[in-house]
């Protein structure tokens, strides 16, 4: 029993959802678990009037049904409760959701666009020299030979792209995302960001990173046939490496078209 009542039991019970590594996604669970003991414990009364009367007033007890059918009172009693609980849910709820909701005062923003099926990274404000912002694709590169088990599966299999995503620990990154063609999903549950994408809509989410490490994520909309190839795949460093690679790409990006490369001034 005590292997069951253990932070370390629930979080490896791989039935829940995950914890997650940010303030906002131990929050989500945390209201994911307040609204799951709720649930419990309502279950748990409903039920247990509902045992109770089947075992002890049956027929074969001699029970007499009782005669409050249209009582007034009792109409007003389970219509009040139900909405107490509801109100009484939706005050942490709210709290949450709003603290979800608020991306102001980002320090990084990047724009992420869906394609099928293939994420797309601009970061908003790193102008490569020509006006254009730093933006590359993000390819699965999970080799087809372990798709058609022709090469066993390695334990990122289908979680691993060419060019991950990457941002700044402990830095406020907002998330623009949108779609090129068909609506997909950009989720990364170990942030709790998930958030359609939408050709023609721009939807914000954002999140705050405190460890260095690297987060995957899948597109969470059923997009086309490879749906199941577009995974998304965020490295998050510390802040100092993170412009030494902006850097770097810009350079790189820049070279490659044939442009002069701007300086940062940061
Ligand atoms: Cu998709």
């Amino acid at each position: 029993m005590s292997l069951l009542t253990t932070p370390a039991a629930w979080a490896a019970w791989d039935l829940n959802m995950r914890q997650g590594v940010t303030e906002i996604s131990q929050a989500v669970y945390g209201l994911h678990m307040t609204i799951f003991w709720v649930c419990v414990g309502i279950g748990v009364v409903v039920f247990g009037v509902m045992f109770y009367s089947i075992y002890y007033h049956r027929k074969s007890r001699g029970a007499v049904s009782d005669t409050f059918h249209e009582s007034t009172k009792l109409e007003i009693v389970w219509t009040a409760i139900p909405f107490i609980i509801l109100v009484a849910m939706c005050v942490p709820a709210t709290k949450v959701l709003i603290q979800m909701y608020d991306a102001s005062d980002s320090d990084i923003d990047i724009k992420v666009m869906g394609y099928q099926w293939k994420w797309s990274y601009e970061y908003l404000g790193e102008d490569l020299g020509n006006g254009d912002n730093m933006a590359f694709f993000s390819n699965l590169s999970t080799p087809r030979a372990e798709v058609y088990n022709e090469a066993p599966k390695n334990p990122n299999y289908l979680l691993e792209v060419d060019q991950p995503l990457v941002i700044p620990a402990n830095k406020k990154v907002r998330f623009l995302i949108t779609a090129n063609d068909v609506i997909h999903a950009f989720w990364v549950p170990d942030f709790a960001v998930k958030k359609d994408a939408i050709p023609g809509f721009i939807n914000e989410s954002w999140t705050i990173v405190p460890e260095p490490g690297i987060y995957r994520g899948q597109c969470a909309e059923l997009c086309g046939e490879a749906h199941g190839y577009m995974p998304i795949v965020v490295k998050v460093v510390p802040e100092d490496e993170y412009y030494a690679w902006v850097d770097n790409k810009k350079q790189q990006i820049a070279q490659a078209r044939g442009i002069t490369p701007a300086v940062a001034n940061r």
